[in-house]
């Protein structure tokens, strides 16, 4: 036992009492403890152990193939009432949802071991990080969690010997029965129960779970913010670093802007990138009244296929040592692993990430999962910013929201102020992904890239957005709103993307810094042609043209749409975003 805290010790033993495990295991960080459980899953071979002089100290992981995405029609946000769960998200009442989970969980973990893990979302020590335990019966999820959080017994550190702020998070693999499986959430007990999978968001309860769904909720109620946003540092030659966030939809692209490499036109003039945080970011109000962000997590869970040495580079580096791999292919020839974009050289002798063998040079199907994963230190990082652990996080210049559109959204616009931009993120949409189970490349919208993330009524979040511009008043964040994903009549990416998205950063700090003049259109403030730099790009002006385009007739559908995604809220959409969809229809039939 590694705490004295009561509330901790009681909640660990009704659990025990609950789930029957034969043994119970305070995970307490420990190097030479992680060693033996990694040893004992190579045993089981619920972790293969990869070449150790190229990739040292990784792991590959296969899940079963029912068990490869999150599950959002099997996530439940159990508030006592339904409206506070609100239209977006699957709701049950807590007793019931209680006791049909205890059902399952009653003596789930019989000849297993329970693992007791505590762990920080947030640097140790730091006023905006939470405390969370997790027990669970998987071994990957120790050895995940190790890598994702601050854990083992210094995560302790941050709770009071009485204090019942932490999260109850119980999880248990069960028999992966897709049917019985749930990721349930208690807001107002601060709990989380997920039984029947073994994969990424729905069992490494630190990540989704907790750092979005229930601190979204204590946000709300404690005025700060939890979001789905990758936060960087971009420094000029002088040394001066300003930070944005990012929110985009799941694979999306924020795992790639966080560690974005600049063009060689920038790098040559001493720009430099620098990573906070690729998934999630907590926000409050500082002493200066300006906006901080922490990244909550230690880690990356990124998604590999599509990773290589051109197109992010910083995330293949930090993947090179301590990695956990899941659902890769796994390369026979060395004993590493493979996934599509990874090179142009499949391995002939490898087997693929359902356990068949497979020939990458002759298979029709894929070595890896579209949603196979690393799980990387994020210290790995060759990029990693120097404030990764600064207690007070980084100052916020701009927030970005963006997502996967075909047409209609610009490459970038400028909101007009806070409010207008809380009505760009609240109704941003994006094709969906295979970072969940269901049909990918379907336009939905996705709130702020928080769909599947806010544990309580969307209404209430938008007005939880509006009240933090209300307190942030002039030292408000400027929001953007960028889309990489445009295509021509052909369906070819219109942009280039990936390190060249940088072009756009400046322009959005050019913007913060008053250093440039903009367009301004019935959607926002679009860059001047000239404005935006294109040197040694592959972009051409006829291209830049098209991608900067707005078309007001697919704007005037979209806005269709909006009014039809805002009835589903009633009275609880802000008024305030009612003007906003006025205004932008009054401006759109103005032009
Ligand atoms: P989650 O971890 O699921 O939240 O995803 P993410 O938002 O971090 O997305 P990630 O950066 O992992 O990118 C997902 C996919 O989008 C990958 O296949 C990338 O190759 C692709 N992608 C990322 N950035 C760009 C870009 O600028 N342009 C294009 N065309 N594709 C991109
Ligand atoms: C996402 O889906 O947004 C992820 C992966 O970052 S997961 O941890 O599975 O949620
Ligand atoms: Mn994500």
């Amino acid at each position: 036992m590694l705490t004295k805290n009561k509330n901790v010790l009681e909640w660990v033993q009704q659990m025990v009492d609950l789930c029957k495990p034969d043994n119970v295991v305070w995970i307490d960080g420990s190097e030479e403890q992680l060693n033996e459980l990694k040893k004992i899953a190579v045993q089981t071979k619920e972790l293969i152990e990869l070449n150790q002089e190229i990739l040292p100290g990784c792991y590959l992981h296969r899940t079963k193939q029912n068990d490869v995405a999150r599950v959002e029609d099997k996530t439940f946000i159990c508030s006592r009432k339904e409206e506070d769960a609100g239209p977006t998200n699957n709701w049950c009442d807590p007793e019931e949802m209680y006791s049909k989970l205890k059902k399952l969980f009653a003596g789930v973990m019989k000849n297993r071991t329970m693992y007791v893990i505590p762990y920080s979302m947030g640097p140790i020590g730091s006023h905006m990080s939470k405390v969370g335990v997790e027990l669970t019966d998987s071994i990957y999820v120790v050895i995940n969690m190790n890598i994702m959080t601050r854990m083992g017994k210094q995560a302790f550190e941050n709770l009071k010997e009485d204090s019942n702020d932490f999260v109850r998070g119980l999880h248990s693999k069960a028999n992966i029965d897709p049917e019985n499986r749930f990721i349930a959430h208690f807001p107002e007990d601060n709990t989380i129960w997920s039984i029947n999978s073994a994969y990424g968001g729905n069992v490494l309860l630190g990540k989704k779970c907790f750092a979005l769904r229930i601190a979204s909720y204590q946000g709300k109620n404690e005025g700060w913010m939890a979001e789905h946003m990758l936060i960087l540092g971009i420094e000029n030659p002088q040394g001066e670093v300003k930070y944005v966030a990012a929110a985009f939809p799941s694979a999306c692209g924020k795992t790639n802007l966080a560690m974005l490499i600049p063009p060689e036109l920038y790098k040559k003039q001493g720009y430099k990138v620098w990573t906070v945080g690729d998934d999630i970011a907590w926000l409050r109000i500082g002493q200066d009244g300006r906006l901080y962000a922490i990244n909550p997590e230690n880690g990356f869970f990124g998604v590999a296929p599509g990773t290589n040495s051109k197109s992010n580079p910083n995330a293949l580096e930090s993947t090179k040592k301590n990695t956990i791999f899941t659902n890769v292919a796994h390369n026979l020839e060395n004993n590493t692993v493979w996934w599509e974009g990874l090179n142009e050289n499949p391995p002939e002798n490898a087997i693929d990430w359902t356990g068949k063998e497979w020939n990458g040079k002759t298979s029709k199907e894929k070595g890896a999962h579209p949603n196979s994963r690393f799980t990387a230190p994020a210290k790995n990082c060759p990029c990693i910013s120097k404030e990764f652990n600064n207690p007070d996080g980084v100052p916020i210049s701009a927030i970005i929201f963006g997502g996967r559109r075909a047409k209609t959204t610009p490459l970038v616009y400028e909101t007009f102020n806070w409010q207008h931009g809380v009505f760009v993120g609240a109704t941003t949409a994006s094709e969906t992904t295979a970072a969940a189970a269901g049909k990918v490349g379907v336009v939905r919208r996705d709130p702020m890239a928080m769909l599947p993330f806010c544990g309580y009524n969307m209404g209430d979040y938008f007005k939880h957005w509006l009240t933090m511009g209300e307190k942030l008043k002039d030292k408000a964040p400027k929001i953007f709103n960028v889309n990489w994903f445009r295509t021509d009549e052909n369906g070819e990416f219109l942009w280039p993307g990936y390190g060249e998205n940088m072009r756009v950063l400046m322009w959005i700090l050019n913007r913060c810094n008053g250093e440039v003049d903009a367009k301004k259109t019935a959607i926002g403030y679009i860059p001047k042609k000239t404005d935006l730099n294109l040197e040694q790009s592959s972009v051409n002006e006829h291209n830049l043209e098209k991608i900067l385009s707005i078309d007001l007739n697919l704007w005037k559908q979209e806005t269709k749409e909006i009014e039809e995604f805002f009835k589903k809220f009633g009275s609880k959409l802000p008024l305030e975003l009612k003007n906003e969809l006025n205004n932008l229809k009054e401006r759109l039939e103005k032009n």
